[in-house]
């Protein structure tokens, strides 16, 4: 089925000048992009995005490195774009990351971690509709 999901570029992919690596993983991929903007996330808008992690010992940091500085948030679209991208970029930690996916080549901590993908086709509708509320979704 073709679906939709979110990527995020996070700020360590953005200020390192690998969003056209990162972008190519995808497009390699047969993955299309269908809507991209730099943004600097709001406090607001990383909590809303991490709810499910509030509370857990890692959370502060998450929002502040999230914060920091831009990020791109990407739209990708294809055949099982979720379940796709979420292989591309590999397991949370570089450590764990398989060969060859974007965390392992790119990830520097399971915090800097280069990318965010949405978990389901259910959270990729949620995030669209954070992320992109200009598109009205
Ligand atoms: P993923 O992005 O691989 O789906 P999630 O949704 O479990 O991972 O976690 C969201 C983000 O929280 C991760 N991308 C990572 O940056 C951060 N994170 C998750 N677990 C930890 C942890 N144990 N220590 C530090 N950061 C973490």
């Amino acid at each position: 089925m073709i679906e939709k999901s979110v990527v995020l570029i996070k700020p360590d992919g953005v200020e390192r000048n690998i969003i056209g690596n990162i972008i190519s993983c995808y497009e390699a991929n047969g993955l299309k992009v269908a809507e991209l903007k730099l943004m600097k996330a709001t406090r607001e808008i990383a909590e809303k995005h991490y709810c499910q992690h509030k509370g857990k010992d890692f959370y502060e940091e998450l929002i502040t490195f999230i914060t920091r500085s831009p990020l791109c948030a990407i739209i990708l679209k294809g055949e099982d774009a979720v379940a796709r991208i979420r292989k591309i970029n590999g397991a949370t930690s570089p450590t764990d990351a398989e060969e060859g996916s974007i965390r392992h080549r790119y990830a520097r901590s399971k915090t800097e971690n280069c990318v965010h993908a949405s978990d389901t086709v259910e959270s990729a509708k949620e995030e669209i509709a954070l992320w992109f509320p200009e598109l009205n979704n």
